[in-house]
């Protein structure tokens, strides 16, 4: 792997000259916000608009959420259980959700959500006459740079924010004779006050609000300190003045006083304040060759090359308005790149798992609360990390599931008398765990036995068993929750949720309510199955391990319907049901993103699988259309999968900053598309490895590098003419590997660092040491 190449403070802007293929760039500034650039450390995030005479970057802190620590757990839920099952159970579905609305839900009925924490402006009294303007966000980086001329004058803007000095840098600089004048200002739509605190010291500080009657219960503080070169700085009242500075330097903190789900003691002034004093002495270049080292260590790992066209050259918003008539191959490896980035700028050890919008939300009421919303959306977001060797940015999302099992632990207990912790379809900062938003939605109970596969799929790419080892209770809590809770179906004697849903599709009975959606099983073999392994893995719970098996074998299979397609409930509804497009496709994880339908091994299923996604149709919201994505490149249909890869590059599903669009902006479909243009190019599925499954033929040649496999394989994989021309494996612990390319099949036994090259030798794989 290449050693990160450590840059100097001019390297950002030369990008801006010669666009690479990792550059998204504009002729002009941002006018909305789904135009302005995203720069993030996981924790602290800015949307850079790049206007000349005010630039605003709008700001984000990823625990800056509405509200302050709340249990929404109903109590009196339990009684109208055994209700609303019996309901349920007589085929009375209508009455059952009527009586879960009224007796079940979360109070409050809805979540907290993630606010913006404001914007930094900058105003340029009398900057003259602008020409040859450029602004650009190179993913290699993670620096949006801004350029102009003024006069014989080049100024540059480049901003970051450094994960490891934990501080938004932005530089403003001229050459020749330009000098800069800069008024700098910070506002908020939160309760705050915004003063001068020194000449070069700006602050903000103020508080969150109350929301669904929560309380707000956080104080938040922002600062900009202003390091000009020459010229002078003053402080005047809400603003910081700069006057004929040949450069400027200004590193802005922010923190909340949020500590954890049950604990906002945290102090934002001194947070901000140490953050401030410990970058203020390094200078511009030491701050970003330390971000840079940070953020290359991770986004280097993996290349892509899908080839490229005429339209490469042209700026971004122009390739997304042309998307949908022209083939842009670098496009796809562009966004597949971007999705990457994100999720290193929105997902780091220790800060808040990226939320429907990242950590990128300029609204105190953004849609769907900008939360986690752990039906789909949550899940997907973190689609891309394992296979694409992003795996430590996943620690956010297990620290989120050890505090579910904690909050979640009161929702089994209260909620239905049972052992273990459970999370229904949503949850945020606070870690709420009740039902939420209408029973149709919410009242789903394998949300956190969704976000387990999580767990196992970390360690099954990683192989480290003190994870497992740290995770497993948190497993086994999940599962026990449904060894006290499922229910028996009167005709088969299957073993059943209820109450539950297939997200958010209603049936034909005038609900969603139902017991033992397809979903729900196909989750429960997966969290039983993993269990299982995992407690062999680490010889405990033999008892455990038993009653797992046992139910397991008493769940529902999966279903073949009249229509030839995988039935989403028990009884054969899907031609029925009021929305035959909806966008959820639930009864398919089991193709994507689990594998217990494969078209090889299961190729019955996997055909009624592909005429489910058939009759649901390709057109859906972004993450629908990513989820889709992913479905077909899992069922080997390559031309579907790129034509579905093209739907959601069209200005429809992304917009010019790349964001995906729901819409409105969620992030979602981004993780998706990553993880769907990953899955064309390489399956892991338990200790099978499958070189090129999908590969269409508008990416006839290509190469990719450093995308991961299960059992800790890195693969490189370069092909020419639509067929592989080798491929590079190598993994860190031994273990036997079943290669598949086409109809080729070939075991191998990979030794730790012994890599192998693959190669397609008179029809056949051959297999060689290096
Ligand atoms: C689920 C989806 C919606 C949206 C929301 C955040 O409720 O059905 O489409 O993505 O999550």
């Amino acid at each position: 792997m290449a050693a990160p190449a450590m840059a100097s403070g001019a390297g950002a802007a030369a990008t801006l000259d010669a666009p690479s293929p990792l550059t998204l760039w504009y002729r002009q500034p941002a006018t909305v916000w789904t135009e302005a650039l995203a720069v993030g450390n996981g924790r602290l995030g800015g949307m850079v608009f790049g206007g000349v005479a005010k630039e605003q970057v709008q700001l984000n802190e990823d625990t800056l959420w509405s509200g302050g620590p709340y249990s929404p757990i109903n109590p009196e839920a339990w009684d109208a259980l055994a209700e609303v099952r019996a309901l349920i159970a007589a085929g009375r579905y209508a009455e059952a959700e009527a009586m879960a609305n009224a007796r079940m839900m979360g109070k409050p009925v809805r979540q907290m959500s993630f606010q913006t924490l404001g914007d930094l402006w900058l105003e340029f009294p009398g900057l003259g006459a602008v020409h040859d303007y450029r602004r650009a966000l190179d993913l290699d980086s993670a620096v949006a740079t801004t350029r102009f001329q003024v006069g014989d004058s080049l100024h540059t803007r480049e901003i970051f924010v450094s994960p490891v000095d934990q501080v938004l840098v932005v530089r403003l600089s001229a050459t020749g004779t330009g000098r800069i004048d800069v008024d700098v200002g910070l506002t908020t739509p939160h309760a705050a006050e915004v003063r001068a605190d020194a000449a070069d010291l700006l602050a903000m500080r103020g508080s969150n609000g109350a929301e669904h009657g929560v309380d707000g219960a956080l104080r938040f503080t922002c600062l900009v300190r202003a390091l000009p070169t020459g010229g002078t700085v003053e402080g005047q009242g809400d603003r910081l003045k700069i006057r004929g500075a040949e450069s400027v330097l200004l590193l802005l903190a922010a923190a909340t006083s949020f500590r954890r789900y049950d604990d906002v003691s945290g102090d934002p002034d001194a947070i901000t304040a140490g953050h401030i004093l410990a970058a203020a002495p390094k200078p511009f270049g030491r701050l970003l060759d330390r971000h840079l080292a940070s953020h290359r260590a991770l986004f280097r790992r993996v290349t892509i090359d899908l080839g490229t066209s005429a339209t490469a050259s042209l700026p971004t918003d122009e390739r997304v308005r042309d998307s949908g008539a022209l083939n842009d191959p670098s496009l796809a490896a562009l966004y597949h790149q971007f999705g990457r980035y994100l999720l290193i700028c929105s997902s780091r050890p220790g800060t808040q798992p990226a939320n429907l919008q990242g950590i990128w939300n300029d609204s105190l009421k953004p849609g769907w609360g900008s939360k986690y919303t752990i039906n789909i959306n949550t899940e997907m977001n973190y689609w891309p990390a394992e296979p694409t060797a992003l795996p430590e940015l996943v620690d956010p999302l297990v620290a989120l599931i050890r505090d579910l099992s904690e909050t979640g632990a009161r929702a089994a207990r209260e909620m239905y008398r049972a052992r273990g912790w459970m999370a229904h379809h949503n949850t945020d900062l606070w870690r709420a765990t009740a039902p939420i938003d209408g029973a149709q939605y919410g009242l789903w109970p394998v949300g956190g036995a969704w976000l387990c596969l999580h767990l196992w799929d970390h360690y099954d790419y990683g192989r480290d068993i003190d994870f497992l080892a740290s995770v497993y209770p948190l497993m086994k809590g999940a599962a026990v929750f449904f060894l006290d809770t499922l229910v028996e179906d009167a005709k088969g004697g299957f073993l059943m949720t209820s109450p539950s849903l297939s997200p958010e599709n209603p049936h034909p009975h005038g609900a969603s309510l139902v017991a033992g959606p397809a979903m729900d099983q196909q989750i429960l073999r997966d969290l039983f199955d993993n269990c299982v392994k995992a407690a062999e893995i680490l010889g405990l719970d033999p008892e455990f391990r038993g009653q797992c098996t046992a139910t397991r074998a008493r769940l529902a299979p999966d279903r073949i319907g009249r229509q030839g397609q995988l039935q989403e409930w028990m009884e054969d509804w899907d031609m029925q049901a009021p929305e035959i497009h909806h966008r959820h496709v639930s009864h398919l994880y089991a193709v994507y993103p689990s594998g217990q339908i494969d078209v090889f091994d299961t190729p019955e299923l996997a055909a009624a699988a592909r005429r489910s996604l058939e009759i649901r149709g390709d057109e859906a919201t972004g993450w629908g259309i990513g989820w889709r994505l992913n479905l077909w490149a899992r069922l080997g249909d390559a031309e579907r999968a790129h034509h579905v890869l093209r739907m959601l590059l069209r200005p429809e599903r992304t917009y010019p900053n790349l964001f995906d669009s729901h819409p409105p902006f969620q992030i979602d479909g981004n993780f998706g598309g990553t993880s769907g243009i990953t899955e064309m190019l390489l399956r892991s599925r338990g200790n099978e490895i499958h070189l090129l499954p999908a590969l269409p033929a508008a990416w006839p040649k290509g190469s990719v590098t450093g995308l991961r496999s299960r059992g800790t394989v890195r693969v490189d994989l370069s092909w020419s003419a639509g067929r592989l021309d080798h491929a590079l494996l190598e993994a860190r612990v031994a273990g036997r590997h079943r290669i598949r390319l086409g109809q080729q099949v070939t075991e191998i036994d990979l030794k730790p660092r012994k890599p192998v090259r693959v190669t397609r030798s008179g029809g056949k794989l051959a297999v060689a040491a290096l």
